[in-house]
């Protein structure tokens, strides 16, 4: 880590090779419905006032929460789901200033560790936390043992909280059990990050559907089609909503909201952290929704309903 002590606070130097945040993005051609919620972003620091966490994989550049609101109301989104980035560690300071400063616009998922105080939780909720996450993802985080988890999900689930858990497809298979087990809602972030060079109807997407078949406490993201796609989007600047971004993912991701109209989210995950080919406009990542759901029923409930049943009920 390339940290260097600065006079006022700490100045960080970000990841070789880290790629910043569209600083200009589109306006999308699809209008997204009144109230809808971005429901996977972050924010990082700015590090000079929320140091990253000395156990970081990776240094982001600064994406402070100022950003993230214009960004919302760039785009025409009404409110954010901010979830907690692994450069923060469990160290929830950014994330809790932010929701507080969003006048209850944003609310947060969390990091805790098992030795959390209930007094802690107490004031993660007043501030706007309604779920902790699970990080499997071995690039991302040290291990945590699988007792020490439970221990949180027990803890949490009487808050009426949810787990949102983040893995690699190829663990699924070793992580199904313990998933499985989990007492709360479980949120899969990025439909569990399928291989999309395989068939929608092959057996490693037919594990993950069979999850939330059998599961209906399992709840997917249908997010990251920039993280997930090879197909990249279009190569030429300006797009039309006839041709899908991202290409590859959009039978994933349509399969998905057809059959869990009910269990989906959607964020653009902004500021789209380890992206090494290319930063996404994030117009451009909300004109792909029309292409995974396309009525306007099913555009209200992944980008209203669902994320307001689960983070702001009592609204619902
Ligand atoms: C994401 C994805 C990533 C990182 C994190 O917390 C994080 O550091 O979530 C990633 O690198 O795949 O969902 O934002």
């Amino acid at each position: 880590m390339n940290d260097v002590a600065a006079a006022s606070g700490q100045a960080f130097v970000k990841s070789p090779g880290w790629l910043d945040w569209c600083a200009n993005p589109s306006r999308p051609n699809f209008r997204l419905p009144d109230g809808a919620v971005d429901a996977h972003c972050h924010v990082f620091g700015p590090g000079a006032r929320f140091p990253y966490a000395p156990e970081r994989k990776y240094t982001p550049c600064d994406a402070g929460r100022d950003q993230l609101f214009a960004l919302r109301d760039h785009l025409g989104f009404s409110r954010n789901v901010i979830v907690q980035a692994t450069c923060h560690g469990a160290d929830n300071r950014a994330l809790l200033d932010a929701c507080r400063a969003s006048g209850g616009r944003a609310r947060g998922v969390a990091t805790v560790r098992c030795d959390v105080r209930d007094d802690e939780l107490d004031a993660l909720h007043a501030a706007g936390v309604r779920g902790v996450r699970f990080n499997f993802v071995r690039r991302l985080v040290d291990f945590t043992p699988r007792d020490e988890l439970i221990a949180i999900a027990h803890r949490i689930a009487p808050r009426g909280w949810h787990i949102v858990v983040y893995f690699e497809g190829q663990d699924l298979p070793e992580l199904w059990d313990f998933f499985t087990a989990l007492p709360t809602v479980v949120v899969v972030d990025h439909m569990g990050r399928p291989d999309v060079t395989q068939p929608v109807d092959g057996p490693a997407f037919a594990l993950f559907l069979r999850l939330m078949d059998e599961h209906p406490n399992i709840w997917s993201k249908v997010s990251c089609p920039e993280r997930l796609s090879l197909s990249g989007p279009p190569a030429l600047p300006g797009h039309a909503s006839s041709s899908p971004p991202y290409r590859d993912v959009v039978p994933f991701a349509r399969a998905v909201v057809a059959r869990y109209p009910d269990r989906v989210l959607w964020g653009t995950d902004w500021p789209h952290p380890n992206l090494k080919d290319h930063m996404p406009d994030d117009g451009l990542l909300v004109d792909f929704i029309p292409h995974i759901a396309p009525s306007a029923d099913l555009q209200r409930r992944l980008l209203v309903d669902n994320p307001m049943r689960l983070y702001w009920p009592e609204e619902c």
